[in-house]
């Protein structure tokens, strides 16, 4: 199987010397050299790599047109994220070829295999910003706005790259064409940890979004500075950070204030302004809609309390998303054909992690495996996932191609 060679060649790209953790930010240094070394490893496998009007990948197995069947996920990281989150349903995809090929297999429709821009979000700001791209989901002129730490826009970025981004926009052609689409990724918590299942299917993803807050306080010194004079947009900072975490416990959810940029960031300087970004997530849009609106709350009532003026904006939001129950089971029953009765029923597991899958899952009939991962661990460089289990999971994703990519009926 190739999967173990992709994965070595994939593995030093955007990899960090000290902790091992990935840097792979769109249109930058490692993400470029990961798209290169996809668009190589495809080419050299026959397909026919294209690049669609937003910036992702597709590398085709036959003819681009409608029936086909897609796969695929990303290449870009978090800061310091782990090997596994994207590259390994690329990869895999890959490798899932090379398996189908070696079965004698031939399709009897076409398969696109997709590498998605700035899935994370983790330069711009806004998550699966390739996806929503191409399904429409976000204003192309705000996408071109969007800026990283530098200041540089999405379009400015893009440009470099070597693309228009003027062009960038819904793509109902290209969506069009996909019948189905499967992602393969690796589990990002401990459900199949402990059970005797490599692989799992999907079955949904949790409500979740990113908001920005933005206190606006007063610049003064830290020492002369006497408390009752003072506008410290630290201290709502504070108080939010505390209020997020005590109403996701209260509804079992997840609030994450894990950025923020201090201005001027002066060790004794009281900032004028602290942006920070809060990710919520939630396993009903009620519960989240309940925790994001505790935290506005708490932080409106802080930033009062000091004297300190409060922005709230929505970056991203996402609604839960319910995989095709058809898809789901059809792939749960493939993926036991591999395993023993004695493992139990193969695992339906939802999620909290979103996805390019979730997104398009809004026009495309999608699905998703998971491959076991023994750490839970995930957005760091602990995330793991055992080799046996990466190949497992490209036998899983090579079955489950080739029953979608034979026609209804077909046997062999
Ligand atoms: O944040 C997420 O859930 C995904 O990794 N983009
Ligand atoms: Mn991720
Ligand atoms: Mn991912």
């Amino acid at each position: 199987m190739s999967f173990d060679r992709l994965w070595a060649d994939l593995l030093p790209v955007g990899r960090s010397a000290d902790d091992g953790g990935y840097h792979r930010y769109t249109w930058a240094g490692a993400d470029t050299d990961a798209r290169a070394w996809f668009t190589e490893a495809a080419t050299t496998r026959g397909l026919d790599v294209r690049t669609d009007r937003n910036g992702n990948l597709w590398a085709w197995w036959g003819a681009p047109g409608p029936g086909a069947v897609a796969t695929g996920s990303h290449l870009d990281s978090v800061p310091n994220g782990g090997a596994f989150d994207g590259p390994l349903g690329v990869v895999g995809a890959l490798a899932a070829v090379d398996e189908l090929r070696s079965r004698g297999f031939t399709p009897d429709r076409s398969l696109a295999v997709g590498v998605f821009v700035e899935e994370e979000g983790g330069r711009f700001g806004v998550p699966c910003l390739g996806s929503r791209l191409a399904t429409g989901g976000i204003d192309p002129a705000r996408a071109r706005g969007l800026t990283d730490a530098a200041g540089t826009t999405w379009a400015e970025a893009m440009a470099a790259a070597g693309l228009d981004p003027d062009g960038i926009g819904a793509d109902p052609d290209l969506i069009g064409m996909f019948d189905v689409f499967v992602e393969l990724h690796v589990e990002q918590g401990r459900a199949l940890a402990d059970t005797a299942h490599p692989v799992g299917v999907a079955s949904s993803i949790w409500p979740h979004g990113r908001w920005r807050m933005d206190f606006t306080g007063r610049a003064d010194h830290a020492g002369t500075t006497r408390l009752l004079d003072r506008a410290d947009p630290m201290l709502p900072l504070a108080h939010t950070i505390l209020a997020a975490r005590a109403l996701a416990e209260e509804h079992e959810a997840r609030a994450t204030v894990a950025k923020a940029h201090i201005t001027p960031n002066g060790t004794n300087a009281i900032p004028s302004l602290v942006s920070a970004w809060l990710d919520a997530r939630a396993a009903d849009q009620d519960a989240l809609a309940a925790v994001v609106d505790g935290v506005r709350e708490a932080a409106d009532r802080a930033a009062r309390d000091h004297g300190v003026a409060l922005a709230v904006a929505a970056e991203s939001t996402t609604p839960l998303v319910e995989f095709s129950h058809d898809l789901r089971d059809r792939l749960a029953g493939i993926v036991a054909d591999r395993v023993p009765e004695s493992a139990g029923p193969v695992p339906i597991l939802p999620t909290g992690a979103g996805h390019d899958a979730g997104v398009l899952s809004a026009h495309v009939p999608t699905a998703m495996l998971y491959v076991r991962n023994p750490t839970g661990v995930s957005h760091s460089p602990r995330e793991w996932a055992d080799p046996e289990d990466g190949r497992a999971g490209v036998v899983a994703l090579a079955d489950v191609l080739s029953d979608l990519l034979s026609a209804p009926g077909r046997t062999t």
